[in-house]
């Protein structure tokens, strides 16, 4: 197995941290990718991703995995524990459902503001829009009180336990630095579960 990753990017981390928290980094081939320098734009690799986009896991058989969730959901399968997507219906629903909300209310919110506001996003990014950026800013900031409340009365996002839903909210929240912003540093409960989530990851 050949997973094509971009440090820093968000998605790309989303897989390789998964891939972390399994404990399994040694079983797959990782292949760095820089966006910066447009690695993923060369048409050797829009072979593999025909979007442009990383991460990418290509099977031994060769098939191609392009979605940073379905590439988790692979992984889920063939590495088994710990489990991180929820054990049984209940389970994985909340976890799903918490981790859609990261996943569309604020990460999304938050690359929409990035990508048309950032200097360094303007060869990616054309034309960038300063309507959008506001737009974006204002909802991920909104979604970031939101969990801050519910971070104020649960441990862990969803089920009670640590899961793929917590991988996504640490990165996106370490994503956020790039426009000087911390959401866990403005929201005390938010910050609390951050740190705990940062030293799980240095631990392992
Ligand atoms: N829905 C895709 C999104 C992948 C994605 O947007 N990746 C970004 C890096 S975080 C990328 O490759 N960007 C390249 C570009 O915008 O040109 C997934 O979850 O894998």
């Amino acid at each position: 197995m050949k997973l094509y990753h971009a440090p820093k990017a968000v998605n790309p981390e989303r897989t390789f941290h998964f891939l972390k928290a399994k404990g399994k980094l040694d079983a797959v081939e990782i292949v760095e990718i820089s966006i910066m320098k447009q690695e993923h734009k060369t048409p050797e690799y829009r072979a593999l991703s025909p979007f442009s986009q990383v991460p990418v896991l290509i099977l031994d058989d060769g098939t191609k995995i392009t979605e940073s969730r379905a590439i988790c959901t692979y992984f889920e399968d063939v590495f088994s524990e710990p489990n991180l997507m929820g054990r049984d219906g209940k389970e994985k629903a909340l976890i799903e459902m918490w981790d859609r909300r990261i996943e569309f209310m604020l990460m999304l919110q938050f690359a929409t503001w990035f990508r048309n506001a950032h200097e360094m996003m303007a060869p990616l990014e054309k034309p960038q829009s300063a309507e959008a950026a506001a737009k974006g800013e204002r909802n991920a900031k909104a979604f970031a009180k939101r969990l801050d409340a519910h971070l104020a009365e649960h441990e862990w996002l969803a089920a009670d336990r640590f899961s793929i839903a917590d991988i996504t909210l640490y990165l996106t929240c370490g994503f956020c630095g790039v426009m000087r912003w911390k959401p866990h540093r403005e929201h005390e409960a938010l910050g609390r579960w951050y740190d705990t989530v940062k030293a799980k990851f240095a631990a392992e």
